[in-house]
């Protein structure tokens, strides 16, 4: 379909443009400046890297908020763009005053744009700087994953990031281009501040072109905007093609440097290297020391007319683009070009200057129009009229998705936790509820060996365009018949764990982003969540809905060995905020777990505690569920509403201790029937001995802690799960904890009530062996955990014990 032509910005509008952009760099110096200067701050910390960073995108932000931006749209900006994004809401309309004066403050803007804790519709948030950056790459095929399942008439949206030119270094980017690549991104722009600057130092010349190359290889548009039209002016004029050379060849540092020294640097230097008497002393001659340095300054990223030009067109296909916009760190301030004004900040009396030159009175700094030509009026409408400043709410709410309370699945005598995922997923995958079209799965090349493989069976894999299975068609014998639909279910995603939370993060925020419900469920090696760790975090923090799959998991893997074995994973399960872990032995608690997951995943509510288990179930969050490759065997039971609620809250007794107990075992996982034969074990010689089965040391945990702050804040009563479980074990028995990860998950139970304890687990790894080899080998067997007991217990011997190795 041909696209009416482009209407070219009209004057006026390019004048508005301007003065909004005169204030944005205002307003956002403005914040930092009150922040650091006239705000008491107790804790003596200046804010640092802000200004410069900001200035560096203020006309850029200024042509997309206020011009090329639609609501539809969604942005991740630059880490420390944020005061510019705060002053473009407060012009807006859609961030308070007192917010920017609290900048950086309790309750105030956030340093860094914050999707949940900024009151001014962030978008993405950012601060771990290249995360936001993919985070748009994937919030783009989650679009087209939502569009193709769920046909809409809304209309599509652009993902955009602000990035800076140091951010590119991070990896994680690189590999959300590649794999960006395989989908067919689409509707994704990144506009890079190329403002040869980082934190520490001045970048590498000709970084622009690796660049160029890189995005043009896969499959991206490439728009450099290098000059600003002040410049481009100057060129056709006689001796401006000498100006244009100098400029293309000038080093990034020089450029800073003479752009910090301003107009007769700039002079003295362009004289010496230029000046010939002739065309080009002329162009030099004819303009004053101020308009010198406007023209050197006036490179595209700060150049309205270009900016606005190089968007318009882009946004004519909805192809993925790369701007590489030339700017200057600290453009329009005093800090403009300096090497070390990252951390730098303006003084009181170039703020003064900055003042005077905005035309800003004193005790006027807030006012949104002081100081521009433009009359408040005009201004005003036009800023009512701004696209992307559309009244409606730009964050969409889905309705609850009604899911099963209970999964069905059959189970086997004999049957691993991670076999018990496949199997359910597989039940679920027979179903055609709203709930199971809603399912989308995803993993780094490890679909079959977490197995995801008979869903994928079922559901297919995700594509915009089908293509057939070639083994399927050429009839050769296979276990997967993997076709790629627009009505697949599953993201198959290349072996990068970043990608795999970062695409977790988008479809986890889908019902907000897209008004579509998803139910994510991502799967990968446990150990290497340690890969993304960075990227789960992120996800966690923009509160996206997921369940990660993590399996197999431990030193349980034997064989596998070395690096594939887990130690720590069950505490970053307890100490990530946002994430409620469990690691379940038996595939009932694991059904029970999951289907809690698919309404918990959904919740969004108050964070009001219940008093059953202090958990803020209300709120919600995401799920990680660490699961197991090792068949255990099964045990026979009805799972009762009260054993259902056990396990969700995190444990239960499998065997309760007596009055006389001396020594209760609790465990988490896979090492249930070890536990099991200690316990059998020390049955003859010590009474009573209490079964603790954990299925959530994080939740116990979290629990735990919100039941004592309440009794700190008068609620006598306050009890928790763990708590109440553990009420009526003797003070003087001992624990013994044991789990296939680091001690430190079941430790802390002694503490709870002051029992001794005995944590075991494993502190080293990397051998490989079969399972009785390696348990014995790291001391988590059955006679470990005898040991263990004996040596903290009261009571005569133990007499199955054995000599430890
Ligand atoms: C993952 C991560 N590592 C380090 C930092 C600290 N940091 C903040 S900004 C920055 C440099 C950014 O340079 P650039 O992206 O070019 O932006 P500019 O400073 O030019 O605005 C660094 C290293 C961070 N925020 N995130
Ligand atoms: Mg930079």
């Amino acid at each position: 379909m041909a696209k009416a032509a482009r209407k070219p910005i009209s004057e006026t509008e390019l004048r508005v443009l301007a003065e909004l952009e005169k204030k944005v760099l205002w307003l956002s110096s403005w914040t930092i400046h009150h922040a650091n200067h006239i705000r008491e701050s107790s804790d003596g910390l200046k804010v640092g890297g802000h200004q410069a960073s900001s200035a560096s995108l203020a006309a850029i932000m200024t042509a997309l908020y206020f011009h090329a931006l639609r609501p539809q749209d969604r942005v991740a900006v630059k880490p420390h763009a944020s005061p510019n994004f705060h002053a473009i809401q407060y012009l807006l309309g859609k961030q308070t005053r007192e917010k920017l004066e609290a900048f950086r403050g309790y309750k105030g803007a956030q340093s860094y744009p914050s999707r949940t804790k900024d009151a001014d519709d962030v978008d993405f948030s950012t601060g771990s700087v290249g995360l936001g950056v993919a985070q748009t790459l994937f919030s783009s095929l989650v679009q087209d994953y939502v569009r193709s399942h769920f046909p809409t008439d809304r209309p599509e949206g652009r993902m955009v990031a602000l990035v800076g030119d140091a951010e590119m270094d991070e990896g994680n980017i690189f590999e959300a281009i590649l794999e960006g690549w395989k989908q067919g991104l689409r509707n994704c722009w990144w506009v890079i501040d190329y403002n040869r600057q980082s934190l520490d130092a001045v970048i590498r010349e000709g970084l622009w072109s690796r660049y160029e190359a890189l995005f043009k290889a896969f499959g991206w548009d490439v728009v450099i905007v290098k000059h600003g039209s002040l410049q481009e002016a100057a060129f056709k004029e006689p001796g401006g093609e000498a100006l244009r050379t100098w400029i293309n060849n000038c080093p990034n540092q020089l450029y800073s440097a003479l752009t910090f020294q301003g107009g007769a640097a700039w002079r003295k230097r362009l004289m010496n290297d230029l000046g010939d008497q002739g065309p080009v002393s002329k162009l030099l001659d004819k303009r004053s020391d101020e308009e010198l340095a406007k023209l050197m300054g006036n490179l595209g990223g700060h150049d309205l007319p270009s900016l606005v030009e190089a968007f318009d067109k882009a946004a004519e296909n909805d192809r993925p683009t790369c701007f590489i916009c030339y700017t200057i760190k600290g453009s329009g301030l005093a800090l403009a070009g300096h090497k070390d004004n990252h951390a730098g900040m303006m003084t009181p009396a170039q703020m003064d200057q900055l003042r005077e030159s905005m035309g800003v009175r004193f005790d006027h700094e807030w006012d949104k129009f002081e100081g521009l030509k433009t009359s408040a009026n005009e201004l005003q409408a036009f800023l009512d009229r701004v696209p992307f400043a559309t009244k409606e709410p730009r964050r969409h709410v889905a309705p609850h998705v009604d899911v099963p309370s209970e999964l069905a699945i059959s189970i086997q005598p004999t049957m691993s936790t991670q076999f018990g995922f496949g199997a359910l997923l597989n039940e679920l995958g027979r179903g055609d509820s709203d709930f199971v079209k809603r399912i989308v799965t995803t993993s780094p090349d490890v679909t079959v060996s977490t197995n995801l493989g008979p869903w994928v069976n079922r559901r297919n894999l995700f594509a915009r365009e089908k293509m057939a299975d070639t083994f399927k068609s050429e009839r050769i014998a296979s276990t997967f018949n993997w076709e790629f639909a627009p009505t697949g279910q599953h993201i198959e995603l290349g072996i990068a764990e970043n990608n795999l939370f970062i695409a977790l993060s988008a479809l986890g925020l889908s019902h907000s982003i897209n008004g579509e419900r998803l139910f994510p469920i991502g799967t990968l090696y446990d150990p290497f969540i340690a890969r993304g760790l960075d990227a789960l975090n992120y996800a966690c923090y923009q509160e996206a809905r997921f369940i990660l799959v993590a399996t197999p998991s431990g030193i349980t893997l034997a064989g596998e060995g070395g690096a594939h074995q887990s130690i720590g994973t069950p505490l970053i399960g307890m100490a990530q905020d946002g994430l409620a872990a469990f690691e379940p032995a038996y595939v009932d608690e694991l059904a029970a777990i999951m289907a809690w997951s698919f309404d918990y995943i959904q919740k969004d509510g108050e964070g009001t505690p219940s008093e059953r288990n202090w958990l803020r179930d209300e709120t919600g969050g995401s799920v990680y569920l660490r699961l197991s490759t090792r068949p255990i065997e099964q045990i026979k039971r009805t799972v009762t509403p009260e054993l259902r609620q056990a396990i969700i809250d995190g444990a239960y007794w499998m065997r309760k201790p007596g009055p006389n107990c001396q020594v209760i075992v609790a465990y988490t996982g896979a090492v249930a029937p070890e536990a099991i034969e200690a316990v059998g074990l020390m049955g003859e010689d010590r009474r009573d001995v209490g079964l603790l089965a954990v299925t959530s040391a994080d939740r116990l945990n979290a629990g735990w802690s919100a039941a004592q702050r309440a009794r700190e804040r008068g609620l006598v009563h306050a009890r928790s799960h763990i708590e109440r479980l553990m009420a009526d074990v003797p003070p003087d028995c001992g624990i013994v904890t044991v789990c296939d990860a680091h001690p430190a998950t079941l430790g802390w139970l002694g503490a709870i009530h002051g029992h001794r304890t005995r944590a075991l687990g494993v502190e080293h790894f990397g051998q490989t062996g079969s399972i009785p080899d390696l348990y014995r080998h790291y001391g988590i067997d059955a006679n470990a955990i005898v040991a263990g007991a004996e040596a903290i217990a009261p009571g005569r011997p133990i007499r199955y014990l054995k000599a430890l190795p």
